[in-house]
């Protein structure tokens, strides 16, 4: 025992995750607690997703904490999804309200985390070289955070404007620029959809076509939002009863158990209702896991693009090959996009990019297709990025992008063998939902064993090996069961070049994944190796 301990938790990230995280810690359990985030307010993912046409595909009244009931009954519902300011503006809201930015230092990126065995503390080094130790450490560093660029020849030399979707700057105009976009995914139809009647000319780059529904953004009467905030608790237990968290009347019925005509008539109604999830999951209960199912709704959507798209070429450019089996999305035009006399559609799995110069982009036919703006709305390293981008070392100096070389591994999506008193907040094979209600079980989770560790005391809790691997098979044998593993996308790192595809995600539901929680807290821990302090340790400084 010989280091000084500055504080009883660190908390890595100011979004959805991090400020909760300080709040329960700080306010809750008493704990001295110091967060960091490198940007410069909080908000995490909308502080910096702010491309034109940055949306919540979850419900507004849904993409917000449970826990505030307050600031649910004052919570302003304009449309049935929240724009990426509006979301910023509530989480602002909460960091003022309970007062969290005190707790944080903005602009600081943390570079490394140490795990000092002999000491049980964790010691985290900031960009600027400032060191300080914690007792716990909690990472809500983001599953969706650390972008993608493409390595694509000359990308450097581009002479224009260059931004990805994810570092979006305030201050870009498109006023009779001719701007590009690469990439098709939530991210570029959002973007796409937005800017094509802003800019001049806009080319998009497209290497997978993508099944998109209408979103259904309608203006909520107050009548809708009354009936919302006088029904938030039975709102609320639908919710965590779910497996999606997405408030939907998740079907159980399987497609091909009604006729044709029927069939038809579920997909039209949920394509004139909108929702992603809801047109996957409130239609029938098997389009994820059955290929007959999915089929007939690929071939719906299929239809939709033919009717929407005037030129039928183009609508065949637009036409998926795969299964629809990625995250669904939804869109606000994104097929009409394509009628527009402004809008080119580059198909660049048939035609690929070769290269990029100072002026435009240049494609293996030849073409030349010159801008003055190009975004990058190529996505994210997603889940496990952002801890193998940091310099994490558990128990003998292990490091955590060594450790997860083949993957990463988890118990539970919160916490990881040989690094102890490291919790996560959405870490790997974590629960794939609508993330508010899953970051809030497990914030809510980490808080019960901190205190759990802090009363009985412990020096160090730490997932076993075994409940790990055990928890790593979970997910692998539920993914199996989906459809999702044969898609290629982020879900299951099929996105970066390089990374390895495997499972990320737990796919079996909130409701199961939060008894599951709540089994190993009931059973003392079950699955974590727990040591007691020895007498001469140190205490929880307590703010
Ligand atoms: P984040 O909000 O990503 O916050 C992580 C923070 O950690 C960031 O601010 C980052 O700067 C900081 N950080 C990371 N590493 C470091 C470091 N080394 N040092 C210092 N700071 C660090 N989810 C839904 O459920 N529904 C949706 O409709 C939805 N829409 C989305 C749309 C977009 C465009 C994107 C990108 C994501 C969307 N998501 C959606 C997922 C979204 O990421 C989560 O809902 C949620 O915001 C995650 O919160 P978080 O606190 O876990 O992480
Ligand atoms: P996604 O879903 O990973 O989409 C990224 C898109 O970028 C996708 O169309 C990719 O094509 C494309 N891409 C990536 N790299 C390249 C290169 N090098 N060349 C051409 N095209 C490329 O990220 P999003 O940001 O849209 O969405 C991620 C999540 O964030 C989303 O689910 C929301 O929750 C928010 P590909 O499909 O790989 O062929």
């Amino acid at each position: 025992m010989s280091q000084k301990m500055d504080f009883d938790a660190i908390v890595i990230g100011g979004g959805f995750g991090g400020l909760y995280a300080v709040k329960k810690l700080r306010d809750e359990l008493k704990l001295k607690v110091q967060a960091f985030d490198k940007a410069t307010d909080v908000a995490g993912t909308w502080y910096w997703n702010r491309y034109p046409g940055a949306l919540s595909d979850t419900e507004t009244h849904l993409y917000c904490y449970s826990w505030d009931k307050e600031l649910l009954q004052s919570l302003e519902i304009k449309k049935k999804y929240v724009q990426g300011p509006d979301v910023r503006k509530y989480l602002q809201q909460v960091a003022e309200k309970h007062d969290l930015k005190k707790s944080y230092q903005f602009n600081t990126a943390i570079q490394s985390a140490h795990y000092n065995e002999a000491d049980a503390l964790w010691e985290v080094t900031t960009e600027y070289g400032d060191k300080y130790t914690a007792r716990f450490l909690i990472t809500a560093l983001g599953l969706l955070s650390a972008p993608n660029l493409p390595n694509i020849k000359g990308i450097n030399q581009f002479k224009g404007e260059l931004h990805h979707t994810s570092r979006w700057p305030d201050d870009v105009s498109f006023e009779g620029k001719r701007v590009g976009v690469i990439g098709t995914g939530s991210t570029g139809v959002q973007v796409i959809t937005a800017v094509a009647p802003l800019a001049k000319h806009l080319t998009v780059f497209q290497r997978s076509a993508q099944y998109s529904v209408p979103i259904g953004n309608d203006p909520m009467s107050e009548e809708d939002v009354k009936k919302i905030k006088d029904n938030y608790d039975k709102i609320w237990d639908g919710v965590w009863n779910s497996a999606l968290g997405f408030g939907l009347n998740e079907s159980t019925v399987p497609a091909m158990s009604v006729s044709a005509e029927e069939r038809k008539a579920i997909f039209e109604k949920a394509w004139q209702t909108g929702g992603g999830f809801r047109f996957m999951f409130e239609t029938f209960g098997d389009i994820a896991t059955n290929i007959e199912a999915n089929i007939e709704a690929q071939n719906f959507i299929k239809g939709k693009i033919a009717e929407i798209v005037k030129d039928p070429a183009i609508a065949q450019k637009l036409m998926p090959q795969d299964l629809y089996a990625k995250r669904p999305l939804c869109d606000s035009g994104y097929y009409n996009t394509f009628n527009r006399d402004n809008v080119r559609l580059e198909d660049v799995k048939a035609n690929p990019i070769i290269e990029i110069t100072e002026n435009g982009v240049k494609l293996e036919n030849g073409d030349f297709v010159e801008l003055d703006m190009l975004i990058c709305a190529t996505g994210f390293d997603a889940v496990d990025g952002n801890y193998v981008r940091m310099d994490i070392q558990g128990k003998n100096g292990l490091a955590m992008k060594d450790y997860w070389k083949e993957g990463p591994s988890s118990y539970m999506g919160v916490t990881v063998n040989n690094y102890p008193n490291m919790f996560m907040v959405l870490g790997p094979n974590g629960p794939f939902t609508n993330l508010p209600p899953s970051i809030e079980s497990q914030v809510e989770w980490i808080s019960d064993t901190i205190q759990y560790v802090v009363e009985n005391n412990v020096e160090s809790i730490e997932a076993t090996k075994e409940a790990e691997e055990q928890w790593t098979q979970t997910c692998a044998d539920i993914a199996e069961m989906t459809l999702f593993p044969k898609a290629q996308s982020w879900i299951f790192g099929a996105n970066i070049p390089g990374k390895k595809n495997t499972v990320y995600f737990y796919l079996g539901g909130l409701k199961e994944y939060r008894s599951a929680l709540a089994n190993c807290k009931n059973h003392t821990y079950e699955g974590f190796d727990i040591q007691l302090q020895h007498s001469d340790i140190k205490q929880p400084v307590n703010a």
